[in-house]
């Protein structure tokens, strides 16, 4: 890693105003993906602080890390999670739905990961392409049948791209566009790459949810931008992009899902809910600090309350396994400072994880086995968004279940 990695954000990421100001601090943290692979590695940790922009309403990290540190080689795998599995299908569905004109044209999918979206489009017999910077990613999509361009997106590649293989018809990006510093590069290289008709699908985690619920644990280095809609109507229009529809879907703890169309496509009507949401978010005071300061007091009540449940189960000397060991679970943990001394270990899926510790509190992540192999009175599901899946494939176990988002609660 390079010895300095980051820098700070002195204006904001859409609008360039410098009226940022701070309403969530969660001190120092490692990266919330660096697992650790052996115990004596040093580890490096930066602020994890998210301000708000007191012109255009976008919440943002106080810094940038380099993102070829974080994204190059990529621990998480999408197809991991039968419930994102789904979700895929369905997106596939809905983006075809909005634009008949695609028939079984390009679609490629910015992040695509190990190509998990792309195979729902490829079923419905459209020609695909991914693009990850994460290499080790990338030739997993490529042998299960995904090419892969192994680049970050940018308005250069777009435009290489769009060269080689023609525009898409429907460009999709989903979970990162919240990763992405330079937001304009991103949003002129869609201008440059979907065809004339074509539609461009984004989907984040919604910052309506993530303050409601109380999600702070959403907070690490890779989340750069925590949006509501109206910061993207602007910067969108820039790049001579319209949003024409959106929906709220229930991935990831809620999501926004922005269609986006060229502003001369007419063909394509705006609907009605582009407006309707826009006034929800200023009717719900999201143009104003104080949701947010309300939302750092109860991130606060969060992490008193499960070192206090944490400490009195170790005290009846009973156990307790992490399922899920999520970026959102490093940050929680990481904030609360809870390790190895009321945790075991953590239980993981994806191969890629296993047997690594994960990064500041150090947990052992451990494969399935390991669970049904050792005494387990309660399960701390880290991923909260997967709750649903994770309780029934560990219903055999017995145990009890944690969660701590929205609030600390034992099932
Ligand atoms: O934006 C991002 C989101 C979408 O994914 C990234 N920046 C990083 C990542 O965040 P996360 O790690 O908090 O995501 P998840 O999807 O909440 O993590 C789930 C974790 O739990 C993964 O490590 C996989 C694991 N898991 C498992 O082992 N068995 C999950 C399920 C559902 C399971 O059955
Ligand atoms: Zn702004």
């Amino acid at each position: 890693m390079p010895l300095n990695p980051y820098h700070d954000v002195k204006s904001c990421r859409t609008c360039g105003g410098q009226k940022l100001t701070k309403y969530l601090d969660l001190g120092l943290s490692p990266l919330a993906n660096s697992l650790v692979k052996d115990k004596a590695a040093p580890e490096s940790s930066f602020p994890l602080v998210v301000l708000y922009c007191e012109d255009c309403s976008l919440s943002q990290l106080s810094i940038v890390v380099d993102p070829a540190v974080m994204f190059r080689d990529y621990c998480y795998r999408s197809s991991i999670s039968q419930t994102f599995i789904k979700h895929c299908d369905e997106l596939a569905a809905a983006a075809k739905q909005a634009c008949p004109a695609a028939k079984n044209q390009l679609v490629v999918d910015i992040a695509s990961n190990d190509g998990t979206l792309l195979q729902a489009f490829k079923k419905k017999g459209h020609s695909v392409l991914g693009v990850d910077p994460a290499r080790n990613l990338a030739q997993i999509a490529e042998a299960a049948g995904v090419p892969t361009v192994a680049e970050f997106w940018s308005s250069s590649l777009a435009q290489s791209l769009a060269e080689k293989h023609g525009r898409a018809s429907i460009i999709t990006a989903t979970n990162v566009f919240a990763h992405v510093d330079r937001v304009d590069d991103f949003a002129l290289g869609i201008s440059k790459f979907l065809s004339k008709d074509g539609i461009f699908v984004v989907e984040f985690p919604y910052l309506v949810d993530f303050i409601e619920h109380t999600e702070f644990d959403t907070v690490y280095h890779e989340h750069l931008s925590y949006f509501l809609l109206k910061p993207l109507v602007s910067l969108f229009s820039r790049f001579g992009l319209e949003i024409f529809g959106v929906q709220e879907v229930p991935i990831h703890g809620g999501s926004l899902r922005v269609f986006i169309k060229h502003a001369d496509n007419a063909a394509i009507a705006v609907q009605p809910n582009v407006k309707a949401t826009l006034s929800k978010e200023e009717s719900g005071g999201y143009h104003t600090i104080k949701p947010y300061r309300l939302f750092a007091d109860r991130a606060q009540v969060i992490r008193k309350d499960l070192i206090a449940l944490c400490k009195q189960i170790k005290a009846e000397g009973q156990t307790i396994i992490g399922y899920g060991a999520s970026a959102k679970g490093n940050t929680l943990l990481n904030f609360c400072q809870i390790g190895t001394q009321y945790i075991d270990m953590i239980i993981d899926d994806t191969p890629e994880k296993r047997d690594h510790l994960t990064p500041g509190q150090r947990i052992p992540i451990r494969s399935r086995e390991a669970l049904d192999k050792a005494r387990c009175d309660y399960i701390l599901i880290l991923p909260w968004n997967f709750k649903d899946e994770i309780m029934r494939k560990t219903a055999n176990v017995g145990a009890k279940y944690i969660v701590a988002i929205p609030r600390v609660t034992v099932l």
